[in-house]
């Protein structure tokens, strides 16, 4: 990955986006230079769709995101779009572990205001989180500056939504999108 260039991205991130150029507000998509997915990557997505719940999994955009304490690099709590992206968000973790912060906001009591409920997620260097159904949907996700304790990277693969795929309304983008994420020649866009 430090043979390609990290671009400045928000909160002292740094990050390489694989995937077709994107604006959500608009949901209008381009597939631009978007070339397909890094080549090595090949091996880490058969590996995943060896786990009887990734069988199936076919990511159409990777973004590598490089987290150092001396930015102070966190991600606030967020939800990522489902119009385009579909239920599973794959996640693997290197160099360092964090942890993974869910937060929803709950009525604990009928009478009573709705209150943060947070559940830390250890996430140890190397492991794989898969986000999906509630967590993917319900619960924000968030990493917090305090629990990036050296530099950090991670690869976030995400799959279609139904809208883009086969019996949906943008099947035929879907396709052309999946065609080039998995010829697996891509350098970031
Ligand atoms: O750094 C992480 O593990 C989370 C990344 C994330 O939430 C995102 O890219 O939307």
């Amino acid at each position: 990955m430090d043979q390609d260039v990290w671009n400045e991205s928000q909160s002292g991130r740094r990050k390489q986006d694989f995937g077709p150029k994107v604006n959500f507000k608009k949901r209008k998509i381009r597939v631009g230079s978007f070339n397909g997915l890094p080549a090595s990557s090949q091996k880490l997505v058969l590996r995943m769709q060896r786990e009887p719940s990734l069988a199936s999994f076919e990511p159409v955009e990777q973004c590598n995101l490089d987290y150092h304490p001396q930015r102070g690099a966190a991600i606030d709590p967020h939800l990522d779009d489902s119009w385009l992206w579909g239920e599973r968000l794959v996640t693997i973790n290197m160099l360092s572990s964090t942890t993974l912060t869910m937060s929803l906001e709950q009525s604990l009591s009928d009478l009573g205001p709705p209150e943060e409920v947070r559940v830390a997620v250890h996430l140890p260097r190397r492991s794989l989180l898969v986000l999906y159904d509630e967590a993917r949907h319900r619960w924000k996700h968030a990493i917090h500056r305090e629990n990036i304790y050296k530099r950090r990277v991670c690869s976030t693969y995400r799959e279609l939504s139904a809208e883009f795929s086969p019996g949906g309304q943008q099947a035929a983008l879907g396709d052309q999108l999946l065609d080039i994420a998995l010829s697996f020649q891509g350098t970031p866009i």
